[in-house]
């Protein structure tokens, strides 16, 4: 039976950076999650008979909510669903079997790399029938939805075994649970060389793959353990815990930090990776050497053509806006186009479908290709370890002579979590009156090109998207980017982006803050950071 459930809208239904995030406790509210999920289906048309597919990221929460988009789904009159068996999917497996499969769409429970557990994040995202994060109109529409939404859909059925592959029926609509590794896997073994990665695991070459009790473990582990021979104990923290083990699962230097020091002991292994909540982050750091994910693009984009999948080259490269320019130059090179993106993956999916960029990457840990239109955790570890293998060098030397060739783009991201919401706005304002004037005492002797809040004009489907982030260009190429995050759950968490470029191989060694300290300091004076915030330094930086 399907029942018509009256219900009242909630007014902070508003996705942001990618998807709906906000405290369990919030999820757990009556008929929250399914205010939001009729409001997606709500904006949908043309579905009925189609596949949908449920998976998440096997945080807290996440079962039930799996159920109700289930029966959600049934009485909403999709035809199939394909459930990720246990309710597990990582965000670039979601992205795959939506692609693979067909599926009309898919609906992704993740709240990435915030933390989990009765009192962590939770988090609904809606992707499209291309694999990739529902771009800004519709997201735009599910909000509008939901400010005005006065009743759900949903089958009155008893829940579905998520445990056993198989195939079910909800108010006449088939249940699809299946492996939700297998499909991954499947498309990961077209692109990368496996022999090289399997001979060099044969040899002495040792890992440290840290899954940090998220989504990737059994990926992790069915593909470089059981496939590709790394040895058992490659992979760590490898089982999905609904609180992440009580930890944040985001894979920086200051959540993985046992990673960090292992790579940077006497006896570490010669790689070491991370992925996040959802499997869609990376982090990747040599023996000795952390490689920013600004750098890891533009070494990836270079090094791409030594994996089958990109023998025949790349098509363009696409970073978001605070991202460093390290990939604009590789594009220099390439003679290919380096397309400039507001933050937030949903924004490469037009370029990825249009062939006009291949490789895409941003600063937070995420890369990914046309492959899938999601970032992509485990794609990135094993392009790395394909090139590794290829190349037959240490992740230092390659970065090393990466900078040689190229230049380093000194980078890091300082960011200042839970800062009082009003706090932070004002501070984004008086920012924003200082744009366009070309003298601005905090900036001392540093030379201005020019200051503009970003925006985005979309070449594929000419949207403009606007207000993307307070930016300061200098004259010797240096940027300072100031935006607040749309992915935090509580008050505001700024983010400043600070980059440097150094051509002289003579300079590019040391530690990003100490060859930054100039930028930090004025970045820190000209948005009045401590006096407007309360804070001396930031919370966390990457
Ligand atoms: C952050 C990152 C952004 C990323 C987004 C989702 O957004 O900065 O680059 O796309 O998270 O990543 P924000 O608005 O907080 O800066 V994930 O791994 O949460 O899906
Ligand atoms: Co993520």
């Amino acid at each position: 039976m399907i029942k018509t459930i009256p219900t009242k809208p909630f007014p902070d239904q508003k996705p942001g950076t990618s998807g709906l995030r906000k405290k369990v406790p919030v999820f757990q509210q009556k008929n929250y999650a399914e205010n939001f999920i009729q409001s997606i289906f709500d904006s949908l048309e043309g579905h009925r008979g189609k596949t949908l597919v449920i998976g998440g990221d096997g945080r807290f929460h996440n079962r039930e909510v799996i159920q109700t988009a289930i029966k959600m789904a049934a009485a909403n009159g999709f035809g199939r669903v394909l459930v990720g068996q246990g309710g597990l999917l990582s965000t670039p497996a979601a992205s795959n079997v939506i692609r693979k499969h067909k599926a009309f769409g898919g609906i992704v429970l993740s709240a990435s790399h915030n933390p989990g557990g009765p009192d962590g994040d939770f988090g609904i995202k809606y992707n499209i029938s291309n694999g990739g994060p529902a771009p800004e109109k519709i997201t735009e529409a599910i909000f509008a939805n939901s400010k005005k939404i006065e009743r759900y859909l949903i089958a009155d059925a008893p829940d579905v075994a998520l445990d056993r592959i198989g195939t079910s029926e909800v108010e006449g609509m088939r249940v699809q649970i299946f492996d939700p590794v297998a499909d991954y896997q499947a498309l990961m073994e077209q692109l990368f060389d496996f022999d090289v990665i399997r001979d060099m695991f044969a040899g002495t070459f040792r890992m440290r793959f840290d899954a940090m009790h998220a989504i990737t473990g059994p990926y992790a582990k069915a593909i470089l353990e059981k496939t590709l021979g790394a040895a058992e104990g490659t992979v760590v923290n490898g089982i999905p815990l609904p609180d992440f083990g009580g930890h944040h699962p985001d894979p920086n230097l200051v959540y993985a930090k046992d990673l960090y020091d292992r790579m940077m002991a006497k006896d570490a292994p010669d790689f070491g990776a991370a992925s996040d909540g959802d499997g869609d982050r990376n982090l990747i750091i040599g023996r000795n050497i952390y490689v920013t994910p600004s750098d890891s693009l533009a070494l990836l984009a270079a090094n791409a053509h030594l994996a089958p999948g990109y023998a025949k080259g790349i098509a363009g490269i696409a970073r978001s806006m605070p991202t460093s320019m390290a990939a604009d130059r590789v594009a220099e090179q390439m003679k290919i186009k380096c397309y400039e993106t507001p933050t937030g993956w949903k924004f490469f999916g037009n370029l990825l479908d249009a062939g006009l960029a291949t490789i895409c990457g941003e600063e937070s840990a995420g890369t990914g290709s046309n492959h899938v239109r999601e970032k992509d955790g485990l794609w990135a570890v094993l392009l790395w370890l394909n090139i590794v293998g290829r190349r037959k060098e240490s992740v230092e030397n390659i970065v090393f002579q990466h900078w040689r060739e190229y230049g380093r783009n000194f980078y890091t991201r300082h960011d200042y979590e839970a800062v009082d919401a009003e706090r932070a706005n004002g501070l984004m304002k008086n920012l924003k009156d200082q744009l366009g004037k070309p003298n601005l005492p905090a900036l001392g002797n540093k030379a201005l090109k020019g200051s503009d809040d970003f925006a985005y004009h979309d070449p594929v489907d000419n949207s403009d998207t606007k207000g993307q982030g307070i930016r300061f260009l200098f004259k010797d190429g240096s940027r300072i980017i100031y935006r607040l995050s749309g992915t935090g759950t509580e008050g505001a968490t700024l983010r400043v982006y600070i980059e440097r470029y150094e051509p002289d191989p003579a300079k590019q060694g040391g530690d990003p803050q100490t060859a930054l300290s100039d930028l930090i300091q004025i970045a820190r004076n000209l948005a009045e950071i401590e006096p407007r915030t309360g804070r001396s330094a930031p919370s966390v930086i990457t």
